[in-house]
């Protein structure tokens, strides 16, 4: 079997029959001509099945391990269609401190078709297993959360779901399979904002799902294609060759990412640094266990943790750009609390730490050098 590395850039891939391209090409097409009704090469209309699409999902499904991978228009669009696995009546048991976006979905779409939601911490697995009942058919996981960069333990996860007859879904975006590889794990599901780093370069907005059980993945593209939420081919192109760097950028991330943590640390107006890779992150030891680094998505929060004085931060940055979304080769800045996390009430959102005065970081590949010059002006 490949070793990642080669996985990232040969994984799942046939050079193409036609005339032997290297890279698939964009075949920007929606139909395919068919000799009778049904005769056809394995494409019929573009929503179904589509080459440049098809040769992302086996390299998705590649790198994370998997058997099979499918590629949405937006993560989100990813994790509506696992929740169209579900049926009125049916329970979720999702982790409290997760992207705003997907507390969204669930608690203003999902909830008023009679799906019920508990959102718990799963530091601390104990608490997962408190909250279900006959009802519970998934459990969602993001590990490392967002923004709050908790660690859940999958293996753990894993073993309470499959105890129970339940479906394990993890958000992988943050960590990448180049960290960790959930289906190893025991994990159903793997899903991807592949907007951030499998895309890689801030300029595509994707989404993916990677499943082994082949009745799972038979439902999954049932959905895909009922719905109808599929990237493109000319994203698919662009995500597909992010991938083949993946393994590059995911190391220079994480070597930047622990020199930016180590500087916050030490600097006099930081009060707390998120980042599992540091040796006091409350869940380092499960973060050293399950993931090969520890990425390059750093929070933090000042000592006076003020709003307006986050946001001045944040404005002074001139490397970093204040920005929404992550995982691109340049540096990111934002607020949570105004800005990814808006859409959760305060209370809620400072129930798991995300303070007035948080900041998250997506630490690109730039120099070092610049990186924190530029913080250490913008904290002034
Ligand atoms: O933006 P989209 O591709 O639809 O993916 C949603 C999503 C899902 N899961 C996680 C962990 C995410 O971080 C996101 C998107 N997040 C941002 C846009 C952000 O700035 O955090």
């Amino acid at each position: 079997m490949m070793k990642f590395n080669t996985k990232t850039i040969h994984g799942g891939q046939t050079h193409d029959p036609a005339y032997g391209a290297v890279m698939p090409p964009i075949y920007q097409t929606s139909t395919y001509a068919q000799t009778t009704p049904g005769g056809h090469k394995g494409f019929e209309y573009s929503r179904t099945h589509n080459p440049t699409r098809k040769a992302l999902e086996n390299a998705l499904a590649s790198i994370e391990n998997g058997t099979y991978g499918l590629a949405f228009a937006s993560g989100l669009a990813a994790i509506d269609a696992v929740m169209k696995l579900l049926k009125p009546g049916d329970e979720v048991i999702s982790t409290n401190d997760l992207y705003g976006g997907t507390y969204r979905l669930f608690t203003k779409i999902f909830q008023d078709f009679g799906i019920t939601f508990h959102f718990v911490g799963m530091q601390d697995v104990k608490a997962i297993e408190e909250r279900i009942n006959a009802n519970t058919k998934l459990i969602w996981v993001e590990t490392p959360t967002n923004p709050m960069m908790n660690i859940i333990d999958i293996q753990a996860c894993a073993a309470i779901a499959k105890k129970h007859n339940l479906l394990l879904a993890v958000d992988n975006t943050f960590a990448t399979p180049y960290l960790q590889q959930p289906l190893d794990f025991g994990a159903d599901i793997v899903m991807h904002s592949a907007t951030k780093y499998l895309g890689g370069h801030s300029d595509v907005v994707m989404g993916a799902l990677i499943v082994n059980d082949n009745a799972l993945a038979e439902k999954l593209y049932f959905i895909q294609n009922a719905s109808g939420a599929v990237s493109g081919p000319q994203d698919s192109f662009l995500v597909l060759r992010g991938i083949k760097t993946l393994h590059v950028r995911m190391q220079r991330h994480c070597e930047n990412g622990k020199a930016i943590a180590e500087f916050l640390q030490k600097h006099p107006k930081v009060e707390k640094v998120f980042w599992p890779g540091l040796k006091n992150h409350p869940n380092h030891k499960i973060a050293k266990a399950q993931m090969k680094d520890f990425g390059g998505m750093v929070s933090f929060t000042t000592k006076d943790n003020n709003y307006k004085d986050a946001i001045k931060t944040v404005e002074r940055l001139k490397v970093f750009t204040l920005a929404e979304s992550l995982g691109g080769v340049e540096s990111l800045a934002g607020h949570p609390a105004s800005m990814t996390h808006a859409s959760i009430p305060k209370l809620e959102r400072e129930k798991t730490g995300v303070l007035d005065s948080l900041i998250r970081l997506s630490v690109g590949i730039e120099d070092i050098d610049d990186l924190i010059a530029d913080l250490e002006q913008a904290l002034a």
